[in-house]
């Protein structure tokens, strides 16, 4: 009987290093490409562009691969057990860096099993993570940015997105990644918020910047990152205008928009009762969700429903009738929204809806309850954390802080500490110089 070999991987962007190492595993028997699902690249690294479904059809054809399997962690040890291959072959590059633990746990599991790692010469020049570089820089599709949210929020535990104002946020969510232990850390996508959109124009949050202007900033971050984008599209003004504006959205590889239940003069949540909060009708707020559902082109864009009871002074049970009745009526998701700090209500509003609904999309703005951490929102049935102002609030007191001592001083040496050096600001854009 013919061996077993088994061989991981991503499979994303082909390319001749790939190559090298199904050719040299087929020399052992009948390779096994254990194929990386999203689940288990989602907390590691980003998504691939194409789909599990894409990559196997051009895996499967490539000579000298018998089998394509999924590899659903991480981790090779499940597929190990599961398959017991006479051996598995790896790049020698993961003797270092931050794949060495489970170079460690490979070679424990396979003496156990009497099989045999072979590691191959690391093909030079060329791998998936610098082409990966080159192929952001060219930028994304927009059907392809579109449908990332929905494989993200299948993909992993929790979703975390951070509100972007401009291109230069954008970059920052694109790229900014942390090391924690052996994962990796970072955004996975933006949100377009009403709120930073005006203040940083210096409006008032009161749908008072109109979705043209709103899309010139949008295009900004989209020329200059490929993650997804959540659009906070307000009230969803008229019905008749809403269309239009999911329209508009879904063509420029927007995956979402989330609308608030609330009619007339909108003014921000976080007011509260402070403010007059007037609510929807449920069935006119129903009407407006069937309403954009069927201007919809594709299947990918999402609309979510965001229900402003607790803001409104109203109890969990009101935002649980509005919940169920928006799902029936065709939303993608619901948002609960509350300013409250203890997010007690919000947590019982989840447990709720979860009983009803395992598996429609939770999003929270934990802008009042910040000190719950993700893993516990993930534990109440939370798919989505927007951190709706972070990046904006956080520019404010840097640039008022520049700015007064500037006054102060008379020169700008002393402002030097609020501000990024000249180097950087000058390297930090591809192309500047
Ligand atoms: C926004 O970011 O504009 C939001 C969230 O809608 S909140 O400001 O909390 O209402
Ligand atoms: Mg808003």
């Amino acid at each position: 009987m013919a061996k077993k070999i088994y061989l991981g991987m991503i499979g994303d962007i082909m390319h001749p290093g790939l190559i090298n190492i199904i050719r040299e595993g087929a020399k052992y028997g009948d390779l096994i490409v254990g194929l990386f699902t999203d689940k288990a690249i989602a907390n590691h690294k980003r998504l691939p562009y194409l789909s599990y479904e894409q990559r196997k059809r051009v895996i499967e054809n490539i000579k000298g691969v018998s089998e394509v399997v999924p590899q659903d962690d991480w981790s090779y040890i499940p597929n190990l057990k599961k398959y017991k291959p006479d051996y598995i072959i790896h790049g020698d590059d993961w003797k270092s860096g931050n794949e060495q633990e489970l170079r460690q746990e490979v070679f424990e599991v396979m003496n156990e099993q009497g099989g045999r790692v072979i590691e191959v010469p690391y093909t030079k020049g060329i791998d998936s993570s610098s082409l990966d570089k080159e192929i952001k820089s060219i930028g994304t599709t927009p059907d392809i940015r579109l449908k990332s949210l929905r494989r993200l929020i299948k993909a992993k535990p929790i979703v975390r997105i951070l509100e972007a104002h401009d291109g230069l946020c954008g970059l920052i969510i694109e790229n900014l990644e942390i090391k924690k232990g052996l994962k990796n850390a970072s955004f996975d996508g933006m949100w377009s918020s009403s709120l930073t959109d005006s203040t940083s124009k210096g409006k008032p949050d009161i749908e008072a910047v109109d979705l043209t202007t709103r899309m010139q900033d949008l295009n900004n971050i989209l020329e200059c990152t490929t993650k997804p984008i959540i659009f906070d599209g307000d009230t969803g003004g008229k019905i008749e205008h809403f269309v239009f504006t999911v329209r508009t959205l879904e063509r420029n590889g927007i995956s979402a928009i989330i609308i608030e239940d609330k009619v007339g003069l909108k003014k921000n949540s976080l007011f509260g009762t402070d403010a007059v909060q007037t609510q929807d009708s449920i069935e006119g707020f129903c009407n407006k969700i069937r309403a954009g559902k069927n201007a919809l082109i594709t299947k990918d864009f999402m609309i979510i429903s965001r229900i402003e009871s607790l803001i409104a002074g109203k109890p969990v049970s009101d935002a649980l009738e509005r919940a169920f009745a928006y799902v029936e009526a065709g939303a993608d998701g619901v948002m609960i929204h509350s300013k409250n700090k203890s997010g007690e209500d919000i947590k019982e509003f989840c447990f709720a809806f979860r009983e009803k609904h395992p598996l429609v999309p939770i999003v929270v703005v934990p802008t009042t309850y910040s000190q719950i951490y993700e893993e516990e929102l993930c534990s109440w049935g939370v798919n989505i954390v927007i951190y709706a102002n972070h990046m904006l609030r956080a520019a404010y007191p840097a640039m008022v802080k520049a700015a007064t001592s500037i006054l102060e001083n008379e020169r700008a040496a002393e402002a030097g500490e609020y501000c990024m050096p000249i180097k950087e600001i000058l390297e930090l854009i591809p192309g500047t110089k």
